[in-house]
């Protein structure tokens, strides 16, 4: 098949499933479009079955806002044209998926859509009031709709009402080849940042508020009090200065360290003995699972499709959104207790593995685009 990708090639989580979506797909022999304001990030190895379209802007100074929408409709169309395209795959509503419609109907041949729904597409941005009739659009034109989690297909149909159509589940991923437990890779790199022996405790994100890494830092605080450790925060975005704030407030700047956005996080996590996600909300929270599948049990809140991904009591622990002081008291009952947290980190494994494999996913995308090329059955 010869698929369109169309993604936000920014730092975040539906990112990197479409690009490592599309090189699974690569590897099974399917041509991967992808069509994006610039390369994902995750987008850097060569496959001779990958390629990249960018969406060039136009300065023209009667455009207030640069039209981005009407742009990646007409490059969709230009690519589909010009390689053949059998189906166009939108990951987000909004704008990706109207975008994809718009294209669809300048095309002279059927071009089918399939709609991947992330999370905040439709329980942040789609259901404002100013997106909601677009998101809607977007929903019924698709001609199939996958979403990540359980939890967001059915906040999907709470918020938008019957769609015509069933959204198929197809969970994000890992590649188990890719993250796993590495013993002793990172050991400088630990030493470096825990020279002492302490134990480290991670979060990476996009430091949006909806992360709340403020708690992070409060949680870890409570932490480290009990038990020797540091902080290792792995991302930017517009919370940073209260988070730096924050680190400071408490005194603990020589213990929480900034690492910035990272290309690869897959080796930072062999350093982490716990990570910590507390999201007001969360779709399904991709990082959880690669730490799980690096062995890092997870402390997360119990929100949307985070209790779809870490099992709590197994792989990890969750707790109600803000409980700080929950989190902590979890985090110090993996640090203090060697046994549980060996068992804990070998469940994470285990379940990362079997249950979230790309073989899987992959097989479900295909089947979905089959479906979405053949057309609603009589
Ligand atoms: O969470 C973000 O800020 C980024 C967003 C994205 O577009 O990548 O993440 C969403 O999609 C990810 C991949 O499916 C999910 O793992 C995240 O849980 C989801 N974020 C939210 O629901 C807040």
């Amino acid at each position: 098949m010869k698929i369109g990708m169309v993604c936000y090639p920014s730092y975040g989580g539906s990112g990197v499933v479409a690009t490592e979506l599309g090189y699974a797909l690569g590897e099974q022999g399917h041509e991967v479009h992808f069509i994006s304001s610039a390369r994902p990030f995750r987008l850097h190895r060569f496959h001779e079955k990958l390629f990249f379209h960018e969406v060039t802007d136009v300065n023209y100074p009667l455009f207030k806002f640069p039209p981005y929408t009407l742009l990646l409709a007409n490059k969709i169309v230009e690519v589909a044209n010009y390689v053949g395209l059998d189906v166009i795959h939108a990951h987000y509503a909004i704008p990706h998926s109207i975008s994809a419609l718009l294209a669809k109907q300048m095309m002279t041949r059927p071009l089918p859509l399939v709609t991947t729904l992330h999370g905040t597409d439709v329980t942040l941005v789609g259901a404002f009031e100013e997106f909601y009739n677009l998101t809607r659009l977007g929903l019924k034109s698709s001609d199939q709709i996958t979403a990540v989690s359980r939890s967001l297909a059915r906040d999907t149909v709470e918020i938008f009402g019957p769609i015509n159509q069933d959204i198929k589940v197809i969970p994000n991923f890992i590649d188990p080849n890719v993250y796993l437990p590495m013993k002793g890779l990172m050991d400088r790199c630990r030493r470096y940042f825990a020279p002492q022996g302490e134990k480290i405790l991670a979060h990476i994100s996009n430091f949006r508020e909806v992360k709340r890494v403020v708690d992070v830092v409060r949680i870890f605080s409570l932490v480290e009090k009990v038990t020797p450790c540091r902080l290792l925060l792995v991302g930017d975005g517009p919370e940073m200065v209260r988070v730096e704030r924050e680190a400071v407030k408490l005194g603990l700047e020589k213990k929480v360290m900034f690492l910035g956005k990272q290309e690869s996080v897959k080796e930072i996590l062999q350093m982490v003995d716990v990570f910590i996600l507390p999201s007001e909300q969360e779709s399904f929270g991709l990082v959880a699972l690669e730490a799980m599948a690096c062995g890092v049990p997870v402390i997360a809140s119990r929100v949307g499709g985070l209790p779809e991904v870490v099992i709590h009591g197994k792989t990890g622990y969750l707790a109600e959104v803000g409980d700080v002081v929950g989190m902590s008291e979890a985090v110090l009952s993996l640090l203090t207790d060697d046994l549980r947290y060996k068992s804990f980190s070998e469940q994470a494994v285990t379940w990362a593995r079997e249950m979230f494999p790309v073989e899987r996913a992959v097989k479900e995308y295909e089947s979905v685009y089959e479906d979405a090329i053949q057309g609603p059955r009589s």
